[in-house]
């Protein structure tokens, strides 16, 4: 059997433009299960490797059917690799998906797309430096130069998720709370797959598909994490998931100014 690969990324990123040259002719449209929403596969050509198509998020807060079909395809499912496609030309929005499937703990390739309009708006993009930060490997393409995308097909192979430091950016108290819930679902034997500081994470953010699964099996752990985020959220006066964005957003804000120097004509254009 050949490698599985789920294509992710925001709306508008060129998914489907980047789907369709990956799999030319050999698509299969359906239904994802219980849902009515298009799940469309096919296999990358020349290989044996299969790209799922997820539908197109902008985070993974499960606060729509969307976001949940992403977040438990990759988390349950367990795809050889995720291809996330980033619009280059809308840099920091697009990376607030990309640090989330980082937190994931799981293989991403970067497919940087709409490299032409950056181009064109003469904005100076430093690839290698998204590398460096990101440490994925990076295929930047755009209209007109599709070559690159083949490549595809090597590079997803590595299989091994990113050394990113993955949760640097959030205060130590999170990261202490994070860590200590992780604790517990370690000891409990929660993951089922899953990387427990991920799960650690979501718990603390309330998310409700993870507390409703645990809430059967797992009663203490949802237990401590409501607690832990309670003493969080009346410190700060804002909900985890409040914090955790604003500190990703901050991260990401810095390091899109990093990747790109002249960012003023991004802003400026940004409908
Ligand atoms: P999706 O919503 O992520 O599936 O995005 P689409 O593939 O439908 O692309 C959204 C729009 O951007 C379409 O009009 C595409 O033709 C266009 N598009 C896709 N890739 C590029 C690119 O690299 N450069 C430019 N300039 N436009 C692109
Ligand atoms: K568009
Ligand atoms: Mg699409």
């Amino acid at each position: 059997m050949g490698k599985t690969y789920a294509l992710t990324g925001n709306p508008n990123s060129g998914k489907t433009t980047i789907f369709n040259e990956l799999t030319g002719s050999t698509q299969y449209v359906g239904n994802w299960s219980g849902v009515t929403v298009e799940k469309k596969e096919g296999i990358i050509k020349n290989t044996d490797i299969k790209v799922v198509d997820l539908p197109g998020i902008y985070s993974m807060s499960s606060t729509s059917i969307d976001e949940i079909i992403a977040m438990e395809y990759i988390s349950e499912e367990h795809p050889d690799g995720i291809i996330n496609v980033v619009s280059a030309s809308n840099l920091e929005r697009n990376l607030y998906l990309t640090v989330q499937l980082l937190e994931m703990n799981v293989p991403v390739t970067v497919i940087l797309n709409m490299m032409d309009e950056v181009k064109r708006r003469g904005m100076n993009f430093d690839v290698a430096k998204f590398q460096e930060i990101f440490k994925v490997p990076v295929i930047p393409t755009g209209a007109h130069d599709r070559k690159n995308v083949e490549k595809v097909k090597d590079v997803v192979i590595l299989d091994e998720a990113s050394t990113f430091a993955r949760f640097s950016y959030f205060n130590e108290e999170i990261r202490k709370a994070i860590e200590e819930i992780q604790k517990i679902i370690v000891e409990e034997g929660a993951t089922h797959d899953r990387d427990p500081r991920w799960m650690a994470m979501k718990i603390l953010e309330g998310n409700n598909n993870i507390k409703t699964e645990l809430e059967k099996t797992h009663k203490s752990i949802v237990g401590a994490g409501n607690q832990l985020a309670k003493a969080v959220e009346e410190k700060y006066g804002k909900s985890l998931i409040q914090l955790l964005a604003e500190q990703r957003y901050a991260f990401l804000n810095k390091v899109t100014r990093q990747i790109i120097q002249n960012q003023e004509t991004e802003i400026n254009k940004e409908t």
